[in-house]
């Protein structure tokens, strides 16, 4: 990697139905970066080719810029820009919180995604049942984040990149087989996703979100 100032172009390299993508771009908005959103539908049947090109090895989305700096995978770019660029801090110093905020990440990646955005969203916007079992396997995350989250955010009174990780897919859990779990069953991840959707920081995005390409 090269040095990048503050001040270099930052641009983000995305799709806005991608999950990843959401949360580098919910992460930038939060830290209150200035960025270019450019989109590539990595779907498409050149999609992965074209994310290669971009500078994602394997042909995935996100990819962020920072002047000539290159950033793939979602766990690295959200940190980067937590450390790189001034703004709030999106991770927590305290030892708990932090934990909190790792434990609720890790979960999106292991358990939200796989469970809940591919095995149960994906299968009813194509028109399918899903898995019998994934319906369980949703409640049960479900069940296990609400017990973990703080409220107003995910770990208490700051965003955090527990927030966007989670918030990423929020739209896709809610239009899925566990949709009703909320606000009965998950009380506190339904108060925590009220209070996301009206800060200015994640209404950005979530207006983006609805954009379909
Ligand atoms: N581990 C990657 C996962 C990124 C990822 O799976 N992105 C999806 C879109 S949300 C993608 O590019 N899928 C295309 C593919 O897997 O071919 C990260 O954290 O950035």
């Amino acid at each position: 990697m090269t040095t990048a100032q503050t001040s270099d172009q930052v641009t983000l390299i995305g799709a806005d139905y991608s999950v990843y993508s959401r949360i580098a771009r919910i992460a930038l908005n939060l830290k209150g970066v200035t960025f270019d959103f450019v989109p590539l539908d990595v779907f498409a049947a050149d999609g992965p080719e074209k994310a290669r090109l971009a500078g994602h090895p394997f042909g995935k989305v996100p990819i962020l810029r920072h002047g000539k700096r290159v950033v793939f995978e979602t766990l690295a770019i959200t940190r980067y820009i937590d450390q790189a660029f001034e703004g709030p801090q999106l991770q927590p110093q305290n030892p708990v919180d932090r934990a909190r905020m790792n434990q609720i990440i890790s979960l999106v990646d292991t358990q939200v995604y796989p469970v809940l955005d591919w095995g149960l969203h994906v299968p009813k916007s194509e028109g399918r049942n899903p898995a019998p079992e994934m319906i369980e396997k949703g409640r049960a995350i479900l069940t296990v984040l609400d017990e973990l989250a703080a409220n107003p955010w995910l770990c208490g009174t700051h965003p955090t990149l527990a927030d966007a990780y989670l918030a990423g897919s929020m739209e896709y859990v809610l239009d899925s087989a566990v949709g009703d779990f909320f606000p009965q069953q998950a009380p506190r991840l339904w108060n925590w996703w009220q209070h996301a959707q009206s800060s200015p920081h994640l209404s950005r995005d979530h207006a983006a979100f609805l954009k379909r390409p």
